[in-house]
């Protein structure tokens, strides 16, 4: 049977209320869901990864580095690898060293007892280079932290896949903040590297819910399991479903179609 991993996705400061410069409404009820989950024995995870946004000021993101150009509106850029793109231009948030790039004290002091099997990875740490997905980060030590690279990484997933495929991982889970921006974008990457991916819905909350549901169409489209929606009738308790889903030696995170041509 192969390991499992937890995915905490940005749970700081600057997306929780009170006062997060981009917070998620409800975002307060992810970190004791979260708890629970890291608590209880019967989930039994083998790796915890927590992702955290982490930029520099003046980010490529945020609406204050485009003069003239509004918070929440779309802007056409190329980024630090040339690339062109379209961007969502956001406040201020998750600036290196503030207050607001914290992650949840709660999750710090229960995380740090894991030793090695947790990890920390930090991204959107390059001035201009926006990062969504966990995978897109670089990846350090939780309770001792490496500074970021100089240099930007043109194939950053390369590492965090790597490394969790050294450990055996070969199902993940998807929690955190926000819904349907970087743990969305979270899940598509685990599902694009083959991982048996799961989101687990009560552990995640969005900016706005109708764009999060959007979204697990889409994972559910490419595979992925959503645990626990919470707008559909359910059979199960969502700690069930968790509990049946990381249980079943296939998940089905890929499509079956891949087995068929046996490249599975
Ligand atoms: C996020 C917007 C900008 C997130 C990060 O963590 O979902 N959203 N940066
Ligand atoms: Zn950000």
């Amino acid at each position: 049977m192969g390991k499992t991993a937890l995915i905490i996705v940005d749970v700081q400061g600057d997306f929780l209320p009170p006062d997060g410069s981009l917070m998620v409404p409800a975002g307060l009820l992810v970190a004791p869901t979260i708890l629970d989950l890291l608590k209880d024995q019967k989930y039994n995870w083998d790796y915890v990864v927590v992702s955290q946004d982490y930029h520099p000021t003046g980010h490529i993101s945020f609406a204050s580095s485009h003069p003239g150009h509004k918070v929440f509106s779309d802007i056409e850029l190329k980024d630090g690898r040339g690339i062109l793109y379209e961007q969502k231009l956001w406040p201020d948030h998750c600036v290196q060293g503030t207050k607001g790039c914290e992650i949840a004290p709660e999750l710090v002091a229960k995380l740090s007892k894991r030793g090695d099997t947790v990890k920390l990875v930090r991204k959107g740490w390059h001035k201009d280079v926006e990062a969504y997905s966990a995978f897109d980060g670089y990846m350090t030590d939780f309770n001792n932290p490496a500074d970021p690279p100089t240099e930007i990484d043109y194939q950053p997933q390369r590492k965090i896949v790597q490394w969790l495929r050294e450990q055996g991982v070969t199902k993940v889970v998807v929690t955190g903040l926000a819904a349907e921006l970087c743990v969305s974008h979270t899940a598509l990457s685990a599902v694009a590297s083959r991982f048996q991916t799961a989101v687990l819905q009560p552990a995640t909350r969005a900016l706005e819910d109708r764009d999060a549901e959007e979204q697990w169409d889409k994972l559910c489209a490419v595979g992925a399991r959503v645990i626990g929606r919470s707008n559909r009738p359910r059979t199960l308790r969502w700690e069930d479903e968790l509990k049946q889903w990381l249980a079943a030696e296939d998940a089905g995170a890929w499509p079956d179609w891949k087995k068929k041509n046996g490249s599975a």
